[in-house]
């Protein structure tokens, strides 16, 4: 039992964000921090300490244009050589002054056709650096009633879909997210799973969904979502992270483990732990330090997964079909209440890896070190 619980924990990938490890923080500021990294090629290099001391985190997702280069498969090789491999390219069609009305739901076509453009480079660059996941969202919507047509919005967001759908080549995919609101305050137009899922059905199975842990309102069983999308094979990957409030992106695992774990549970129920759900971070560190942080985080995706590993599948089961409400709910949350840590520390050590992260990176002097190299890091780009 236990082996087959670490062959599965062994086999999990979870990706780490680029925008994680530059300066990020809310409209009131910014705070910066030392040694934080001046270009893609250190974010990459610090996104490979994660991995070092985890194990778990061998992929980076990029985000363009924050993360420009005039080279993109030499950044590719770049990544390749730390030790880790460029994930999903993430697109920006949001921080233009053009896109003050929205972006390919504009009404004005030649910005629409602007933010496609944007969108089919995101693609190009896929191709360079070998990418199979194109993250798409939009920060598009309207901020008062009457302000656009929601209708008409919802046919150019269609059109440019499709012409993002048709530009994917074999073996690549779009994940399309949704968010409830931010920065449009009356109606956001991919607001929720339905509508991503509703778009991305008409197009075909290269277009999924992404479900963004912080992008609900309160309350939203989001493991019931992820259990939908799953059994419809339409959940492409999650960005995780922690809300208390609105799209806080702290750190996954910090605000609600057990969501996590329900989340997990699911997942793994409906068949979606393997090679084609992403495990993305979609995290800010605001305050923390951001190495540490990614690291905290990865380790608390790898909890809540042990966790959902741990559940007696047959004990549920027959509990549920005795219609034993007790029982189903003792052992589910048997799972959640286990000390998973002693099985990752143990799987770590087997693994030739450190048993405390957290502690290994800190003696590693890797943060002494940028701070004394690294002069004038850059910011993260708008907070994510
Ligand atoms: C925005 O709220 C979304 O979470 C995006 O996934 C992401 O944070 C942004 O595009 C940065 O890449
Ligand atoms: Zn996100
Ligand atoms: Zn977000």
């Amino acid at each position: 039992m236990a082996t087959d619980i670490k062959a599965a924990l062994r086999r999990q990938r979870i990706e780490t964000p680029s925008w994680a490890f530059g300066n990020s923080g809310t409209r009131f500021k910014v705070f910066a921090q030392k040694g934080v990294p001046r270009d893609p090629y250190e974010k990459l290099a610090d996104a490979a300490q994660v991995h070092r001391f985890t194990g778990v985190a061998p992929t980076v997702a990029l985000h363009i244009p924050w993360d420009k280069v005039d080279d993109y498969a030499g950044l590719a090789r770049h990544a390749r050589d730390l030790g880790v491999g460029i994930g999903a390219i993430n697109s920006n069609v949001f921080q233009d002054d053009d896109y003050m009305l929205g972006s390919v739901t504009n009404p004005d076509p030649g910005v629409r056709r602007k933010a496609l453009g944007h969108l089919l480079e995101c693609v190009d660059i896929m191709d360079l650096t070998g990418s199979a996941t194109l993250k798409l969202w939009f920060s598009d919507g309207t901020n008062y009633p009457g302000q656009d047509d929601l209708r008409a919005r919802q046919d150019r967001l269609a059109e440019a879909l499709a012409a993002v759908y048709d530009r994917l080549g074999d073996g690549q995919r779009f994940l399309l997210e949704y968010k409830l609101f931010e920065p449009a305050f009356y109606a956001t137009d991919v607001p929720d799973w339905g509508t991503a899922y509703a778009h991305c059905l008409k197009l075909g199975p290269k277009a999924q969904v992404v479900v963004d842990t912080g992008h609900h309102a309160p309350g939203t069983n989001i493991e019931f979502i992820v259990a939908f999308l799953l059994r419809e094979e339409r959940l492409g990957g999650f960005d995780f992270n922690s809300r208390f409030y609105a799209d806080d992106d702290l750190m996954v695992g910090a605000a609600d483990p057990f969501q996590l774990f329900r989340i997990m549970y699911e997942v793994i129920r409906g068949g979606g732990y393997g090679e084609h759900i992403a495990f993305m971070l979609d995290q800010c560190h605001n305050i923390e330090p951001k190495i540490p942080g990614q690291i905290r985080s990865v380790m608390n995706v790898q909890e809540a997964t042990a966790k959902a590993l741990l559940v007696d599948a047959d004990a549920l089961a027959g509990a549920q079909a005795e219609g034993d409400v007790l029982g189903a709910s003792a052992a589910f949350m048997d799972a959640y209440n286990t000390d998973v840590r002693p099985l990752l520390a143990e799987l770590r050590e087997e693994s030739g890896l450190d048993p405390d992260p957290m502690a290994a990176y800190r003696r590693s002097g890797y943060a002494e070190k940028i701070v004394a190299e690294r002069v004038g890091g850059a910011q993260a780009g708008w907070g994510a």
